[in-house]
C-alpha cells in the first residue's frame, strides 16, 4: 500500500495534479536528475524544480540532500504553496548544516597580479600577494555599479572560507576624522535635527593619503557625516590635491558637519579603493573591467573564492500559508536571505543565514516565526517581523525566538526589528553589532528573556533596545532581558533601553543591566511608562529622564514630530483605544508636552554613579518614584567572576534582590536561547 501511494504521489507531482488528502515527499540531491520522478531513490537535481512541483498540491516535504545548490534567481513560493494546520509544506535539509542554498558561484583561475596591474597599489607587499580573476572570461555576468549613496549596496561581494571578505579600505581598522567642513551643502537647523540640504557638501580631507588614489575609478567614503547616529556610504565626486577639498557626489540627508558647531569631528573611512588593497582578506572588484583583485588570507587552492551574484532574496514567499523552512544554510547572496510576505503560519526553523548583502530574515503576516535560527555577517538587519493591525489592536502573533544574531557587517543594521501589533521577541542572543540590538515600534509587543552584549560598537545616541517618537506606541513590555558589556561612548552615548523622543506607554520590568554604555534607561520626554524591578549594576547613570517634548513636538505641520497626528491616524479616541489606553485618550487635556505619568518602583542600583539623572526641565514631582534601592557593589563580591572586566554571575543575582522587600524574582535561568527549541 505504501508503495502505491508513493507512486501515485510521484505521478501527481510530476503532472502538477492536486492530491489534497496525502502529504507528499519530494527528494532533491546533488547527484539527482530533473527528469527523475523525485523519489528518494531517484531524486531531482534542482530545488526550484521541486518547489514548482509542490505548487498547488497542498502539504508535503521537499527533502534536500547535502551539498551546495546555486540559486541564480532564488526560490519563489506563492499563495499556491500552502500546507495545513495539521501538515505544513516543508522545505527541509536532510542533514542540518550540510545543505547549502547559495547565491554565489566559485571564482576560478586566479593568477598573480601583473606588474602593470599592480602599479597603483600602495603596499609593496600586496604586489606580491594579490591575485586576479577575469570574471567575464569565466562567464560571470557584468558586475553591477555601486550606488552613489548606500548602506547595504546589494551588489556583488566576495566570500572566502564562508566569511565575507572586506572590500579594500583605508584605514584598515577604525576611522579617520575630518573637522573642517568646506561646504555643508545645507541650511542651519530648521527643526530639531533637520536642516534643508541643497547639494552634496565638501570637507577638507585630513592628511595626504587621498593623493595616492585614482578618483577616476570611483572612491567611496563611509562616514558619520553629520550626526553620530547616522552613517552612510557616499561616492566622492572630486578631490583637489592642492587644497585637500573632497567633494561628495551625493547628498547626505542631514548635510555635512554639525549644524551647531564648526569644529566637530566626523569619523569616516574610504571604501572600494583599489590602491588600498594592502592586507590579506581585502579585495577590489573592478566593476568597469569585470575583474576581481583579491589578497586571500589562505591558499586559494584549499578553499573556494566565492562571488555573490543572486540579487533577489534566496528564498521568498508571498502569501504562502503553513510553509516551513528547516535545517538549511542560506548564504552568500547580494540581497536578503529569506523574505516571507503576507504569509500565515510560516516558520523558519533551525536555519543558518550568513553572508547576505542586505538582511537575514524578513517575515510579515500572521503567526510568522523564526525559531532557533542563526544570522551572521549580513549587511543590514538580522531578523525582522511585522504583523498585526495597530488600528484594531489585532495581534500578529509573529515571533523571533531562540535565535542567535551576531557579527553583523556594519551598515547600521539591528539584530532584530519588530513592527505592527502583538508580536514577540524572546530567548534570543544578540551581540557584536554597529548600533542597537533591537528596534521596535507599534503596540502590545512582548520582548523578554533576551541577552544582548557588545552592541553599539560604532554608533552613539542609540539604545540596545530602542523605540522612539510615538505617543501611540503603547502596551509594549520589555521584560527580563540581560543587557551588558557595551562600551561607554562620548556624545550621547549608548543606553541599554532607550525610549526616544517622547515614546510612551511602555512597561520595562525586571531587566538586568550591567556595564552597558552610558545609561541603563534613557527616557527622552515620554509619558506613562513603568520601570519596575530592574537591576542596574556598575552603570554611570541608572535612569535618565528629560523633558524634550516642548523642543520637539509640533501640532501644526506634517512631521515625524507631529505626535498627535500619529495618534489620530490610529484612531486613538476610538472606544477600543480609549479602553485599552485611557491615559493616552486624555493626553491633550493633561499638559501633553511634558513627561507625566512615569512610575519607577523597586529598581535596584548596584554601584551606579548616578542612579537617577533627572534633567533640570523635569519637575521631580512629575515622577512617581518609590522603593528604589541603592547598594554598593562591594557588598556583593560574589556577583562578578573572572579577571577584569569581570563577568556578571547571573546565578548570584538573588543575593541582590533579596535585599529588597517584595521584589519580583527574575527568571534568570530562562534568559537566552535554548538550541533545542525548534
Ligand atoms: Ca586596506
Amino acid at each position: 500500500m505504501g508503495r502505491v501511494i508513493c507512486r501515485l504521489v510521484v505521478v501527481c507531482v510530476v503532472l502538477g495534479m492536486p492530491l489534497s488528502a496525502v502529504a507528499r515527499e519530494v527528494y532533491v540531491a546533488k547527484d539527482g536528475d530533473d527528469a527523475s520522478p523525485g523519489t528518494k531513490d531517484q531524486p531531482l537535481a534542482s530545488i526550484p524544480k521541486a518547489v514548482e512541483a509542490m505548487r498547488g498540491s497542498g502539504p508535503g516535504t521537499i527533502w534536500v540532500g547535502p551539498g551546495e545548490y546555486y540559486l541564480d534567481k532564488g526560490l519563489a513560493f506563492d499563495a499556491q504553496h500552502a500546507g495545513t494546520a495539521e501538515q505544513p509544506l516543508v522545505l527541509r535539509g536532510t542533514e542540518p548544516g550540510q545543505v547549502r542554498l547559495t547565491g554565489a558561484r566559485t571564482v576560478g583561475s586566479l593568477r598573480p597580479i601583473t606588474v602593470d596591474e599592480a602599479q597603483g597599489l600602495v603596499s609593496p607587499e600586496a604586489k606580491q600577494h594579490v591575485l586576479v580573476a577575469d570574471l567575464a572570461e569565466q562567464g560571470f555576468p557584468p558586475l553591477g555599479p555601486l550606488p552613489e549613496k548606500h548602506r547595504d549596496h546589494g551588489q556583488e561581494e566576495v566570500v572566502f572560507v564562508d566569511r565575507a571578505m572586506q572590500s579594500a579600505r583605508w584605514p584598515n581598522e577604525g576611522f579617520v576624522e575630518f573637522d573642517k567642513v568646506i561646504d555643508s551643502g545645507a541650511s542651519g537647523v530648521t527643526h530639531w535635527v533637520s536642516r534643508t540640504v541643497y547639494r552634496p557638501g565638501s570637507f577638507e580631507f585630513p592628511g595626504e593619503r587621498a593623493k595616492l588614489w585614482d578618483f577616476g575609478r570611483g572612491i567611496w567614503l563611509h562616514g558619520f557625516w553629520c550626526y553620530e547616529w547616522s552613517d552612510e556610504v557616499l561616492k566622492a565626486a572630486s578631490y583637489d590635491a592642492a587644497s585637500g577639498e573632497l567633494r561628495l557626489a551625493a547628498k547626505h540627508a542631514y548635510g555635512i558637519g554639525s549644524p551647531r558647531r564648526n569644529d566637530s569631528k566626523h569619523p569616516f573611512y574610504a571604501l572600494h579603493v583599489f590602491e588600498e588593497l594592502d592586507q590579506p582578506g581585502e579585495y577590489y572588484l573592478d566593476r568597469q573591467n569585470n575583474r576581481l583583485f583579491f589578497w586571500p588570507p589562505e591558499e586559494v587552492t584549499k578553499a573556494p573564492v566565492r562571488l555573490t551574484l543572486c540579487r533577489q532574496p534566496l528564498v521568498r514567499a508571498d502569501g504562502s500559508a503553513y510553509l516551513t523552512l528547516r535545517d538549511l544554510t542560506i548564504e552568500n547572496g547580494c540581497d536578503t536571505g529569506i523574505v516571507m510576505r503576507n504569509g500565515q503560519h510560516c516558520r523558519v526553523e533551525n536555519c543558518l543565514v550568513r553572508n547576505m548583502g542586505r538582511s537575514g530574515i524578513s517575515l510579515s503576516g500572521f503567526r510568522m516565526a523564526a525559531v532557533g535560527c542563526e544570522v551572521t555577517e549580513v549587511g543590514s538587519s538580522g531578523i525582522s517581523i511585522s504583523g498585526g493591525d495597530r488600528k484594531t489592536l489585532t495581534p500578529g502573533q509573529c515571533s523571533i525566538e531562540h535565535c542567535h544574531v551576531g557579527r553583523l557587517n556594519w551598515e547600521g543594521g539591528r539584530c532584530a526589528l519588530l513592527n505592527g501589533c502583538g508580536n514577540r521577541l524572546a530567548h534570543n542572543l544578540f551581540h557584536h553589532g554597529p548600533t542597537g540590538a533591537v528596534a521596535y515600534g507599534g503596540n502590545d509587543h512582548v520582548l523578554e528573556l533576551n541577552e544582548a552584549h557588545t552592541m553599539c560598537i560604532h554608533y552613539a545616541d542609540v539604545g540596545v533596545f530602542y523605540t522612539g517618537r510615538d505617543w501611540a506606541s503603547q502596551g509594549n513590555i520589555v521584560r527580563w532581558n540581560y543587557i551588558h558589556d557595551v562600551a561607554v561612548k562620548g556624545g550621547s552615548g549608548a543606553q541599554a533601553i532607550y525610549l526616544d523622543d517622547c515614546d510612551s506607554g511602555e512597561t520595562v520590568v525586571g531587566n538586568i543591566v550591567h556595564r552597558c554604555g552610558n545609561r541603563g534607561v534613557l527616557l527622552g520626554g515620554g509619558r506613562d511608562n513603568t520601570f519596575r524591578g530592574n537591576i542596574f549594576i556598575d552603570q554611570p547613570i541608572g535612569i535618565h529622564v528629560d523633558g524634550r517634548g516642548p523642543r520637539g513636538i509640533v501640532f501644526d505641520q506634517p512631521s515625524s514630530w507631529n505626535l498627535l497626528a500619529k495618534c489620530q491616524e490610529l484612531g486613538y479616541q476610538s472606544p477600543l483605544w480609549q479602553e485599552r489606553y485611557p491615559r493616552l485618550a486624555r493626553i491633550m487635556d493633561e499638559n501633553p508636552l511634558q513627561p507625566l505619568g512615569n512610575a519607577m518602583h523597586a529598581n535596584i542600583f548596584v554601584g551606579c554613579q548616578k542612579p537617577f539623572d533627572v534633567r533640570k526641565e523635569v519637575d521631580p514631582a512629575w515622577l512617581d518614584r518609590a522603593n528604589n534601592v541603592e547598594l554598593p557593589l562591594a557588598e556583593f563580591p560574589e556577583l562578578l567572576e573572572g579577571q577584569p572586566p569581570a563577568r556578571l554571575n547571573l546565578a548570584k543575582l538573588p543575593a541582590v534582590w533579596q535585599r529588597v522587600d517584595g521584589f519580583e524574582p527574575i527568571p534568570i535561568e530562562k534568559i537566552g536561547p535554548r538550541p533545542d527549541r525548534h
